[in-house]
């Protein structure tokens, strides 16, 4: 009897495993997308073939945590062809994983995951370094971030790790490197080979001095940020610079506006980089995700909803950047 009672409790615990809603939990998507991995310029993937991805940044998700859902990110991948979105958490800034929102930040980074997941898109987990400056300042922070993230998420192909958004404030390249070698072995004791982003001196912007003196790890990038209206030339000679020197380069973020996120656009300097970007396949995420009152924003400030956007819910930046992905 009591032999039969524990066969029909088994059973039960079996079938409600196996009839549990997928997605239910903490059950995790498996991505279906290639590992890549970096040659001289190029991002490939497991066969060989050059791979370049196009998609959007959230904007903080503290300040926004309402677009990480699954319908919206389903639409940039299934309607608006994007195939990366970058997920950025704020280190510093309102209410940042420094600052005093770490639960919040993790509970965030992991509906990124899912949803970009669910949907086949590769995510760009960011460490959104800002006021901050100098990422040293709070790597003992992002160690304990990074092994985290990795621990989860270590065997997934569709993760790509920015470890430093945009130092600055004299932040020197040598700094950074001091910073990157104490967060990429975290990184890779957990996930050996997939892509890891660095940030360089000046919000992102001197590609030439880690081309310099680039870091000894494999598989890694190196970001360039530029917004059309205040960068042009001059800063699309670093990039070619870098290009023929086989640096590999990530342009995490970019807006069409000017560097303060806001301000007119400028299509025109804008459609000279997107050209230039396509021509060597350099990958590439527009700022930003949200209905903020600002040009950089893709949702107008009064569309209060948080996905099935129509073209008419999308600020110029918005329309704009659609019309590139087709
Ligand atoms: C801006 C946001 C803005 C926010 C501000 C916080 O657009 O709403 O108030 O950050 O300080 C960057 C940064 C990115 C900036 C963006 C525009 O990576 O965080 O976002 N920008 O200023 N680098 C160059 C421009």
């Amino acid at each position: 009897m009591k032999n039969r009672v524990l066969s029909l409790v088994l059973i039960c615990v079996l079938m409600i495993g196996l009839f549990a809603p997928a997605g239910s939990g903490e059950v995790q998507a498996k991505s279906s997308l290639s590992p890549l991995h970096v040659e001289c310029t190029s991002l490939l993937d497991k066969d060989s073939n050059e791979v370049q991805l196009k998609g959007l940044s959230t904007h903080g998700m503290m300040w926004y945590p309402q677009y990480i859902n699954n319908d919206f990110f389903k639409q940039m991948h299934d309607k608006w062809g994007t195939n990366v979105v970058r997920a950025a958490m704020y280190t510093e800034e309102y209410n940042g994983y420094c600052t005093g929102g770490k639960r919040e930040s993790l509970k965030l980074v992991k509906k990124a995951v899912k949803y970009a997941t669910n949907n086949d898109m590769y995510v760009i987990v960011d460490w959104h370094i800002l006021s901050d400056g100098d990422p040293n300042k709070h790597v003992k922070a992002a160690k304990r971030f990074f092994k985290w993230l990795t621990k989860k998420y270590g065997s997934q192909n569709n993760i790509i790790y920015e470890i430093c958004n945009e130092p600055n404030g004299g932040t020197t390249w040598a700094d950074i490197k001091k910073y990157a070698n104490k967060v990429i072995p975290v990184i890779r004791k957990y996930d050996p080979d997939s892509v890891i982003i660095v940030g360089t001196p000046t919000w992102s912007q001197e590609l030439d001095k880690a081309a310099a003196d680039p870091l000894k790890y494999e598989n890694v990038m190196y970001a360039l940020h530029f917004y059309a209206a205040t960068h042009k030339e001059s800063l699309q000679q670093t990039y070619i610079n870098a290009m023929g020197s086989c640096l590999p380069v990530f342009v995490t973020e970019f807006g069409i506006c000017d560097a303060s996120g806001s301000g007119a656009i400028d299509k025109a300097s804008a459609n000279k980089w997107i050209k230039l970007l396509d021509k060597n396949k350099t990958s590439y995420c527009m700022w930003n995700i949200s209905n903020k009152s600002e040009t950089s924003a893709i949702i107008r400030p009064e569309v209060i909803k948080t996905s099935g956007f129509t073209k008419s819910d999308l600020t110029a930046a918005g329309k704009w950047f659609l019309k590139k992905l087709k």
